[in-house]
């Protein structure tokens, strides 16, 4: 059909969301304006690292500028780009960004109740080779009007209002949950708009690929050993899984949500508490989305959401992906005791 070749009818995300809210008679839209300024700030860090490699090739990064001001990276101009955007949309009261050792109270002058945590540009290390890496936001909302405290961040995944990631890949992709399902948008550069264009993801039941940095084998615990020699050697007569890692959580979540399959960042004998990934920035929004999408998020003790951070920077073991598979290394974890 000639009239299919422009769409005209296009599902922004703004929209998406009005559409979403208007179903609380209470909502005042503070949710869309808040929204808004976090994709203003995904679009912002998306052009900055669309220049990345051409600032290298004309010699800024690292060096000083006409102002004379050091040229800032990517990771510090991304979390003031976020800090900046959410503080400026009167509607947060608590920021806790993985680049800022304490947490941000905003100033009452522009509090709102919207508590927002975030990694601002997560896998930065992966710039300089061009490959995905993104952004990680989760929302809480604190209970009345009273002094906002740590307390009202240290809360269980399970509490969150919304939770996402904007990945700047071969395009920039924003994947949202408010609690009804997970959708995915796609910025149109040359509206510089987000358009929804994966309505209503659900992860595959069982996927056939196992995400892990196998590197680390040597430190893995007995019930993350077997699970992944599993993968590679199945008893039960099913067909062995692939590998894909690339060392992006932005990347591998968004691949493992849309093909299925499992992502495992397990606990290591060397450092129990290590590396590791962060309960509140990455753990809880990506935790949230699986579960939205139909998939399951378990820490090797617990079902992902029910955490209880007690410091806001507290990390975790983390397997999430597809629901049977999820469900088979909890049962090596319960066999374990
Ligand atoms: P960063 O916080 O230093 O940017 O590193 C985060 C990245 C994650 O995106 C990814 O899942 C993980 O580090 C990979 O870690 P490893 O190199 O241990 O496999
Ligand atoms: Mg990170």
């Amino acid at each position: 059909h000639a009239a299919d070749a422009h769409r005209t009818d296009l599902m922004t995300i703004t929209r998406f969301v009005l559409n979403e809210q208007s179903k609380y008679p209470e909502s005042r839209g503070d949710f869309t304006i808040l929204l808004n300024h976090i994709v203003l700030g995904c679009k912002f860090v998306c052009s900055a690292v669309n220049k990345a490699g051409l600032a290298k090739l004309i010699g800024l990064a690292g060096e000083t500028n006409v102002q004379g001001e050091e040229q800032k990276k990517l990771d510090v101009l991304s979390n003031e780009v976020f800090v900046k955007a959410l503080v400026s949309s009167g509607r947060t009261c608590i920021l806790v960004s993985e680049e800022d050792e304490e947490a941000t109270f905003v100033d009452p002058s522009k509090r709102g109740r919207y508590c927002v945590v975030f990694d601002p540009l997560d896998g930065s290390s992966n710039i300089d080779c061009g490959v995905s890496i993104g952004t990680i936001f989760g929302i809480y909302m604190i209970k009345d009007n009273h002094e906002p405290t740590l307390d009202d961040v240290l809360q269980p995944g399970k509490q969150m209002l919304a939770a996402g990631y904007c990945m700047y890949g071969s395009s920039c992709t924003l994947v949202l949950s408010t609690g009804e399902g997970v959708n995915g948008f796609t910025l149109d550069p040359s509206l510089g708009e987000f358009i929804l264009t994966h309505p209503d993801i659900k992860i595959p039941k069982k996927g056939k690929i196992y995400s892990v940095n196998e590197g680390n084998a040597k430190n893995w615990d007995g019930p993350t050993a077997k699970y992944v020699e599993k993968c590679k050697f199945p008893k039960d007569g099913s067909s062995s899984k692939s590998l894909r890692y690339i060392g992006s959580m932005v990347a591998d979540v968004h691949r493992t949500l849309l093909y299925g399959g499992i992502f495992l960042y397990p606990a290591d004998k060397k450092s129990p508490s290590g590396k590791l990934r962060s309960v509140l920035y990455e753990v809880f929004p990506m935790s949230f989305l699986m579960e939205q999408a139909g998939g399951q998020a378990f820490t090797g003790k617990q079902r992902a959401l029910d955490l209880v951070p007690t410091k806001i920077h507290e990390r975790s073991p983390i397997f999430l992906g597809s629901f049977d598979d999820v469900e088979d290394i909890k049962a090596l974890y319960a066999a374990e005791g």
